[in-house]
């Protein structure tokens, strides 16, 4: 805005007038104030340069914590990174199979001298308390006629007729072997399990290559005999040996069926 101050003259009273009416008018068009002292004309001026930026602000207080964020999409770390250390031991695992068994270690060293067995009466009386207990065993089984004792031997039968490699085999898998007299006590033990079983039984011979000449099977020649009447008569043609029902024997093949009685 700009002012023309009045000087007084006549054709400066007009333009007074003038300037004072366009004033006015202007101050309504406008709304500038002004003061009554003043006459005052003009545009709004060009705005001035905007200033320069302040300083920056001081640091907000901080903000409330966020929530966790979604889980990493690489389950390793990124390509070309270190591996990490050894991951700790894991647990003892479930024993292994039992190893073969090893070879046979040197013996021990000799123990401190004992008493003799006669003398260990701790000994004497377990020895003692077997033997009853063994010989109760053995009246059991007579009494149910399982074994029949004679002499130094025990025979005993499972009842069954086969032939007499048949018997010699069960009755070794039993720990025995087939029944053979030695003796007349032996011969009648062997003929009451015959009689008993009224069936013939194989004995525990057999004939050499001489005809009628019968060992025992660990080769020895049979020491006593109980033959029948007239045998034996296979001229070396029958091997084997049976037992009659009356205790008697007769030289036979080897492949019939007969009672099976074992010796121990
Ligand atoms: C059968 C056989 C022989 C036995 C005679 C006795 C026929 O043969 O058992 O071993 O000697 O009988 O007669
Ligand atoms: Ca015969």
């Amino acid at each position: 805005m700009w002012c023309i101050r009045s000087e007084g003259a006549a054709g400066a009273g007009t333009m007074l007038l003038c300037s004072l009416t366009l004033t006015l008018i202007w101050m309504v068009v406008s709304g500038l104030e002004c003061d009554m002292k003043e006459v005052c004309l003009g545009s709004r001026g060009v705005p001035g340069t905007p200033g320069s930026h302040g300083l920056p602000g001081r640091d907000g207080r901080d903000g409330i914590k966020g929530d966790p964020g979604p889980p990493g999409t690489e389950p390793h770390g990124p390509p070309g990174g270190m591996p990490g250390p050894p991951g700790r031991d894991g647990m003892i695992g479930a024993p292994g199979f039992t190893g073969e068994r090893g070879e046979k270690g040197e013996p021990g060293e000799r123990g401190p001298p004992g008493l003799p067995a006669y003398l260990d009466e701790e000994l004497q009386s377990t020895l003692l308390e077997i033997s009853h207990q063994i010989l109760k065993t053995m009246r059991v089984l007579s009494l149910q006629g399982s074994m029949l004792a004679a002499g130094e031997k025990v025979f005993s039968t499972n009842g069954q007729s086969v032939n007499f490699d048949a018997i010699r085999e069960l009755c070794a898998r039993a720990g025995g072997r087939i029944a053979a007299p030695r003796s007349l006590e032996g011969n009648e033990a062997i003929a009451s399990i015959v009689k008993k079983h009224s069936t013939y039984a194989y004995l525990g011979l057999a004939e050499g290559p001489t005809a009628g000449d019968f060992h025992y099977l660990d080769g020895t020649p049979a020491s006593y005999t109980n033959r029948y009447p007239g045998e034996p008569g296979g001229r070396g043609k029958e091997k084997c040996v049976e037992m009659y029902t009356d205790g008697q024997w007769n030289d036979k093949n080897c492949l019939q069926s007969r009672l099976a009685i074992c010796e121990f």
